[in-house]
């Protein structure tokens, strides 16, 4: 007997609807739900393999705890007691500093990791934070938080209806989008052709991204912010800019101007390694498009100059009238967003609060940069502790951060460590508990931080497909409980987490003039909120605050949990809509076009003018059937083009003597791995690549799928110095390596 059941999948951030087949308690099917609001009907290889990742006979199945060395299977009640005895300890005698967290990727994908981190880290009150934010899209947030005094204002482009798409270092026919969370985005950017607009792509590859596009430009790694400083630098000279509307609502539009006045064409082609006429066509084309969006991703921010990169897309958007009107890039209204407040001035963005301390990196959105985990773990400074426990929640830093080797010794020198992870795997190794989340099928699932990145505001939300089997824990329940333990209340029921998040929140809103529910009894409103558990509860309150909620009554056919529920395939909330001024939150109320901190790293923007490195340069690359680490364990998922090779342009090949198909060592600071050579003119001259995630090699980790095709850790190539100095984003495109052919 089958039954079919929904569920958003959570494989990437194109949030496709999904219809499962149920049989038992697997799930032996998945295909895309056509009734989806939002995705209709698409899906991609790995959604389809849904079962198989969901099934994966590697996922653990109870808690693990170490004894006498080694990691053994437990009951819940003796895990939570072992990391209650161990991280309060740490707390009293090193101080709440010495407790790190680690926050990976996935939490972006869960319910559990949108509502529990944060409370997580009040709790705790630990600066030692680092998530996978700053191996990724850090310079966004910072560009974002300078610009408009928000770091969570990131515009999106108009994909639907936008005349003319620049694309930098991103492949969404891989990936499948990022920062632009839009279900079946290659079939998007066909039907922006098909209506006449164009595609422009940036990137020293050769995609299936690229293939697509009007017009290809193989940069040179790591230059995108020479390009666009030159770009907006012609806007001004050809007199193309023109912010139209925007006007009223930008600060230091002259100063803008004198800051780009050096980067002319001429002064950054060499460097780029485009012709001069690049940045001229750029900025026609931008400036003649009826309405046109620039966008960059992975490729623009995981740089040296990654926030210049991301502050000029933006720039560029505001020069050519394109930001925040249809057709360009806008700012969605997630149906979980706060109440809006009027438009006004705000606190404003600070970078650098406080430091790393031990190579005393600023935090930046109050993280501190994953690259320097290591060294806060095995190095002593005379001015407090290093971390001697770690807290790690869906992370695999020990694969996707630089210098991986050094943080596998760092992680084995810790007092303590818990994960909470499906997979016994790198990092979690390392681990003294295990807490292992029940597969997706099990949890439930919205979209927190992706309908705030999404192309059309929708709402969406499934209840688990399957019910926990017997011995599983929902990963609500497991972060609920492990805020318990490490704040001196364990053994607390795990509801009164989520009671307490829900009375604060209340508590502010009643005082709030701006709210709905001003002024009103807050026990009242929270009895009047409906779910099954903590977390819904959570959620209906979110809906209910939220810009399209009922306000616990102020709004008839306002949005609720209960009214989501009874549409079970979302709620369309309609096209992107121009929103400025309300989002701006800077202290002049205005987009701040030249922000301090970046007018004071535009001059090392200008040194990289003269800088031609002779050497080759790494880039990274994604695979269509693959994510980040955690997903070569799926045989399904695996072979084919799928595969740790390293990509070389013939010429580059033929001067090293390099054949396909030969082993290759490479070099980079941080360490030297082997690798087998892939000679393809995909990759620019003067270019290698290499997909991340991979190294699946060392011992005590169960992923049996995984290790008979481990490939190798690119990320060992780096030494973990090399940052964006802004973000704290570490640098992983753009490598300087060296090459030589195995014997
Ligand atoms: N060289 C190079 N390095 C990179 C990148 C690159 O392009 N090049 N990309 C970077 C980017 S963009 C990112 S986001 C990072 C990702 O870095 P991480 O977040 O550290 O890595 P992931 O591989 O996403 O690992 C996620 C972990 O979560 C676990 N997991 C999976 N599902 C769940 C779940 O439902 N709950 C819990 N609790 N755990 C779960 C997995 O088993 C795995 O251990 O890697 C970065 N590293
Ligand atoms: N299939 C699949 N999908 C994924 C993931 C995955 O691992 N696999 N990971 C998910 C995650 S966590 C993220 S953050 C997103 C990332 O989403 P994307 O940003 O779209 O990711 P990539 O496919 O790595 O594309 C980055 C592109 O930048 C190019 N590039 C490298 N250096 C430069 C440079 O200096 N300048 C320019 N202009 N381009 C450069 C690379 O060649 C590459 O084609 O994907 C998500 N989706
Ligand atoms: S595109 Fe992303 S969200 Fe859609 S099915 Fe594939 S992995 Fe899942
Ligand atoms: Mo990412």
């Amino acid at each position: 007997m089958s039954r079919t059941a929904l569920r958003i999948c959570p494989l990437c951030e194109a949030t496709c609807g999904l219809t499962l087949t149920i049989e038992g308690t697997a799930v032996t099917g998945a295909r895309g739900d056509r009734d989806d609001v939002f995705s209709r009907g698409f899906i991609c290889p790995k959604g389809a393999s849904f079962g198989a990742v969901d099934g994966d006979p590697d996922r653990l199945r109870t808690p693990l705890v170490r004894r006498d060395g080694e990691l053994r299977e437990a009951t819940w009640e003796e895990a939570f007691d072992t990391v209650a005895a161990a991280i309060r300890p740490v707390v009293e005698r090193h101080g709440p500093h010495a407790v790190g967290v680690v926050l990976g990727n996935p939490n972006v994908h869960t319910v559990a990791g949108a509502l529990y981190p944060p409370v997580l880290l009040g709790a705790l009150g630990t600066r030692s934070l680092f998530t996978a934010s700053t191996v990724d899209q850090m310079p966004k947030h910072v560009s974002s938080g300078l610009l408009y005094g928000d770091a969570g204002a990131i515009p999106v482009p108009d994909l639907d209806r936008t005349g003319h798409l620049l694309l930098i270092g991103a492949n969404p026919l891989e990936s499948n989008g990022s920062l632009c969370t839009a279900p079946d985005f290659p079939g998007r950017l066909k039907a922006l052709k098909a209506r006449g607009g164009t595609l422009t792509v940036i990137d020293p590859r050769r995609t299936r991204t690229a293939r697509l596009a009007d017009r290809h430009i193989a940069i040179r790694p790591g230059t995108d912010a020479l390009l666009l400083a030159a770009t907006a630098h012609v806007l001004f000279e050809e007199k193309l800019a023109d912010v139209g509307e925007l006007a009223p609502h930008l600060d230091g539009l002259d100063e803008l101007r004198a800051a780009l006045e050096d980067f002319t064409p001429q002064a950054v082609a060499p460097a780029c390694d485009v012709d001069p006429e690049v940045p001229r066509l750029l900025a026609r084309e931008l400036a003649a498009a009826p309405t046109a969006a620039v966008y960059g991703r992975i490729g623009s921010c995981t740089v040296p100059h990654g926030t210049l990169a991301s502050w000029l897309v933006d720039v560029l958007n505001i020069l050519t009238g394109n930001l925040d009107r249809p057709g360009g890039a806008l700012f969605p209204h997630a149906a979980t967003d706060r109440t809006p407040r009027p438009a006004g001035p705000g606190k404003g963005f600070a970078l650098g609060r406080w430091h790393s301390r031990v190579s005393r990196h600023p935090e930046a959105k109050g993280e501190l940069p994953i690259s320097a985990l290591a060294e806060e773990i095995d190095t002593a400074t005379p001015d407090g502790e290093p971390i001697r426990a770690l807290i790690a929640v869906a992370a695999n830093p020990v694969l996707s951060a630089p210098d991986g080797d050094r943080l596998d010794k760092a992680l084995g020198s810790l007092d303590f460590m818990v994960a909470v992870d499906p997979y016994l795997n790198e990092t979690s190794r390392h681990a003294d508990v295990v807490l292992p989340p029940p597969p997706p099928a099990q949890s439930p699932h919205h979209d927190f931080a992706f309908n705030t990145l999404a192309v059309r505001n929708q709402v969406r939300y499934t209840r688990p497909a399957i019910p926990l089997e017997p011995g599983r824990m929902a990963e609500t329940e497991i972060l609920a409980r492990l805020i318990l333990a490490v704040s001196g209340m364990h053994g607390a029921d795990p509801s009164a987490v989520d009671a307490m998040v829900i009375d604060q929140t209340l508590g502010k809103a009643v005082l709030d003039p701006h709210s709905p529910v001003h002024g009103r009894d807050p026990r009242d409103l929270a009895a009047r909120l409906t779910g099954e558990n903590g977390p819904e509860r959570r959620l209906d309150l979110m809906l209910r605050l939220g810009p399209y909620g009922d306000g616990f009554g102020a709004r008839e056919d306002g949005l609720t949990l209960e009214k989501l529920l009874a549409h079970p395939h979302g709620i369309d909330l309609g096209p992107l809509r121009p929103r400025l001024p309300q989002p701006l939150r800077t202290r002049t109320g205005k987009v701040e076009l030249l922000p301090g901190p970046i007018a004071a790293d535009l001059p090392r923007l200008k040194r990289a003018m003269a800088e031609r490195p002779a050497g080759l340069l790494l880039v990274g690359r994604r695979h269509l059937r693959s994510n980040n680490s955690w997903m070569h364990n799926i045989p399904a998922l695996t072979g084919g083009t799928n595969r740790c090779t390293l990509h070389i342009h013939p010429e580059d090949a033929e001067r090293l003597g390099v054949r396909d198909g030969a082993s290759v060592r490479v070099k980079g600071a941080g360490g030297a791995v082997t690798a087998v050579a892939e000679v393809t003119d995909a990759v620019r001259r003067g270019v290698v690549s290499l997909p991340h995630g991979w190294g699946h090699d060392r011992p005590g980790t169960r992923l049996r799928h995984a290790a008979a095709d481990p490939g190798v850790n690119v990320n060992q190539l780096l030494d973990g110095s090399l940052l964006d100095p802004l973000s704290g984003n570490a640098v992983l495109n753009g490598v300087p390596v060296e090459l030589a052919p195995m014997a």
